[in-house]
């Protein structure tokens, strides 16, 4: 029976349960190692997704063509809210989980590809239409989740190896990952949840691998024909790949938590030493790195307010002339690092607001950078974000003035919301719609 073609003993009925052929012969593949590494995926990937479409809410992309770096999302932004400004470390927390989890997950969705690697080869190809579109999702949900962990990876480590922009790539990546994810579930939950309840994970977890054995065979196409000696048990592998995962947690998650733990982020692509003194926080792009001449944030730097009709136009002098406040505040970057708190000091915009008319409940505000060409130099904040007395332009930050890195002469810093809403080296501020739509 053994020698016979797989689709020939498939067809010899009930009796002749298909066993995975050809080179595939660990004897540890079968439906319950899949199930228990789908069910990780399974409770992580969710998590992974919502907080992913939650930063893209975060970035205000239903405002000004300024943010929205997915313009033809038509029904796919159908969720987008006003992204709060409280809690102040609400952003801080949504990407650190997105970000962290996502790196965590990898070595089990690596795990989970090698546990099914042989189904991508069994013959016939298709079957019939049911077995054609089952393997058209697995197409996209293989194809997805390799596409969204890969570019989520490279974007964390800046490598911005692929065409086109991250963030639609990214988006509508998420969605194809997703719709195929569910699919999946829905096909294959029943298998799963009966794969788990087949054997016991706590004996499993205490069988050596001199006494692991196969699965028996079933018709899941999982498990290997000709079954080799096993070098490793199941414990060992489930125990590697969680190894593997717990070793990424505790390089990466340092960069979002922070604190003393910060120096155990080696994965951390902007280094674990920001450097030191009151500006010693991580810095993303230098005033270098953004081709910042120093005359543009020298002396005859002016920032510029517009709104309602009105124009003033301030020196640093008269800014600091100004009501200065302070607001520990962090930066969170979509890359998933964050800085602790730092202390800013500087003008609330909601009274730069007043300075054009704007004396109650002032506007959205366009704000732009004296960065002349790169991405991220302008934002639009939304009202909520203008009216939170938190909300700065900060012209100090640690009790000294800003360094050049840190957006000298003055910033944007916002409450719980993306580093890339706390733009550097601004220049002009615009309030009201009329500023970002003409
Ligand atoms: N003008 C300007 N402002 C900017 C950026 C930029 O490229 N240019 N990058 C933004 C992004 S994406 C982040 S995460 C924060 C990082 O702030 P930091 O460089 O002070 O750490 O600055 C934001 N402000
Ligand atoms: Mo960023």
């Amino acid at each position: 029976m053994r020698l016979l073609p797989p689709p020939l003993s498939r067809a010899l009925g009930p009796g002749s349960a298909p066993r995975t052929p050809g080179p595939w012969r660990s004897p540890l593949r079968g439906p319950w190692l899949t199930s228990v590494f789908g069910a990780v995926l399974l409770a992580g990937i969710p998590v992974v997704f919502v907080t992913g479409l939650l930063s893209y809410a975060a970035y205000n992309p239903d405002l000004a063509p300024v943010n929205d770096k997915t313009p033809d999302k038509g029904l796919l932004g159908f969720y987008l809210f006003s992204w709060p400004t409280d809690p102040y470390w609400l952003y801080r927390l949504t990407q650190g989980v997105h970000v962290t989890l996502g790196i965590v997950l990898v070595p089990v969705l690596l795990a989970k590809l090698w546990s099914v690697v042989p189904k991508l080869f069994t013959l016939p190809p298709v079957r019939s239409v049911g077995h054609a579109l089952d393997r058209l999702s697995l197409l996209l949900l293989v194809g997805g989740g390799l596409f969204e962990f890969l570019t989520g990876v490279l974007n964390v480590q800046i490598a911005y190896l692929f065409p086109g922009s991250f963030y639609p790539l990214h988006f509508y990546g998420a969605w194809v990952f997703f719709g195929a994810l569910l699919a999946h579930v829905g096909l294959r939950l029943p298998r799963t949840v009966r794969a788990l309840r087949g054997r016991d994970l706590w004996a499993e977890l205490r069988t050596p691998t001199s006494r692991t054995r196969p699965e028996p065979a079933d018709d899941s196409g999982l498990v290997a024909e000709r079954p080799a000696e096993p070098t490793v048990s199941r414990r060992g592998a489930l125990g590697t790949v969680g190894l593997g995962s717990l070793a990424l947690l505790v390089v990466t998650a340092g960069q979002s938590i922070g604190g003393p733990l910060r120096r155990t982020a080696l994965l951390a692509p902007h280094g674990r030493d920001p450097g030191s003194g009151l500006g010693g926080f991580q810095i993303n792009k230098t005033a270098a790195f953004a081709r910042i001449r120093p005359r543009d944030i020298g002396g005859d730097w002016r920032l510029t307010v517009r709104g309602g009709g009105h124009r003033r136009v301030l020196t640093l002098d008269e800014l600091l002339a100004l009501p200065q406040h302070r607001s520990a505040l962090p930066i969170a970057c979509v890359e998933g690092w964050s800085t602790d708190d730092q202390q800013w000091e500087g003008v609330r915009l909601a009274d730069l607001a007043a300075l054009v008319g704007f004396h109650t409940a002032p506007p959205g505000v366009f704000v732009e950078s004296v960065q002349a060409a790169g991405s991220f130099r302008s934002v639009v904040l939304r009202d909520n974000q203008v009216r939170d007395h938190r909300s700065l332009l900060a012209l100090r930050v640690n009790g000294a003035p800003l360094t050049e890195d840190h957006g000298r002469p003055a910033r944007v810093i916002v409450p719980g919301a993306p580093g890339v809403m706390n733009t550097k080296w601004v220049g002009r501020l615009g309030f009201g719609e009329a500023a970002w739509r003409a």
